[in-house]
């Protein structure tokens, strides 16, 4: 019996190469974005190939969308194995710019996304004795470089969050953080223009979504009382 995992930002890149990766490999997924109609064409794919998979229109800014993932897929499964907490903006820019909508975006998203998630999915992994959280941090948290202030604050906050609650949580749980480096998705489309060139470079040497796909599969497929914990998965070019 396949595990059933729940992944946010399901719609497009990362989220998306992990859900067809885990769906072929026999999980049962509950998918969240807040974009149906890919959701829908998604989880269309899915059980075109064999899989099992449904979906919800998934805010992570709202509590309430989170605990909604989480119920949909105990009603649907009678359990949750796996919460990839996936979804995230990246809104780069100098501090003096003073982008303050941008940066509560991205507090509101990758960082209070994750803790509804966490608040969702922690009573019932506490109730079943076992879950896992697997978060898509960045490789932008692993260095300081200017402009990326917010977005890497935000990232490791999660990692710092991640590590107390894998410290916290005793033999019960696992959490995995996978910081992805650059990756070739819609990721950077809301980015400055004044920024396109390099980003433009960036992408040429980017990864398909599907190198950090594997990456989450590998976690979480892990026998029993092995816990993956960080995980980085960034170009061979990436300096
Ligand atoms: O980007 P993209 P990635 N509520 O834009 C969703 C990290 N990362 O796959 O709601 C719910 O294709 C959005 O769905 P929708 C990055 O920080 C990437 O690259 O329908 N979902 C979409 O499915 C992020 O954590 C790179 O618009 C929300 C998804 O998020 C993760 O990888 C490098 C949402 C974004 O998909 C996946 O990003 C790196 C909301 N409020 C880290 N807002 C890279 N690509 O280079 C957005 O270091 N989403």
């Amino acid at each position: 019996e396949g595990k059933a995992i729940a992944i946010t930002g399901a719609s497009s890149g990362i989220g998306e190469a992990t859900a067809l990766l885990l769906a072929e490999r026999g999980a049962r997924l509950v998918l969240g974005a807040r974009r149906p109609e890919r959701l829908e064409a998604l989880v269309g794919r899915i059980e075109k190939a064999g899989g099992e998979a449904v979906w919800a229109r998934t805010d992570v800014t709202r509590r309430e969308d989170l605990s909604g993932l989480v119920q949909l897929a105990r009603d649907q499964y009678g359990k949750l194995d796996v919460l990839v907490s996936n979804a995230g903006v990246g809104l780069i820019s100098p501090l003096d710019e003073l982008r303050v909508e941008d940066w509560e975006e991205m507090i509101d998203v990758n960082l209070k996304g994750v803790l509804y998630g966490i608040a969702a999915a922690l009573p019932v992994f506490r109730e079943q004795g076992y879950g896992h959280f697997v978060n898509t941090l960045s490789t932008a948290g692993l260095r300081i470089v200017p402009l990326q202030s917010v977005y890497a604050g935000t990232k490791n906050a999660v990692r710092t969050i991640a590590e107390a609650l894998r410290q916290e949580a005793g033999d019960s749980l696992r959490v995995t953080s996978v910081s992805p480096g650059a990756v070739r998705t819609d990721f950077t489309e809301r980015m400055d223009p004044a920024m396109k060139d390099q980003v433009d470079k960036l992408m040429e040497i980017a990864l398909p979504p599907d190198a950090v796909a594997r990456a989450i599969a590998f976690a979480i497929e892990q026998p029993d009382g092995v816990d993956v914990g960080d995980v980085v998965v960034r170009p061979t070019a990436q300096g």
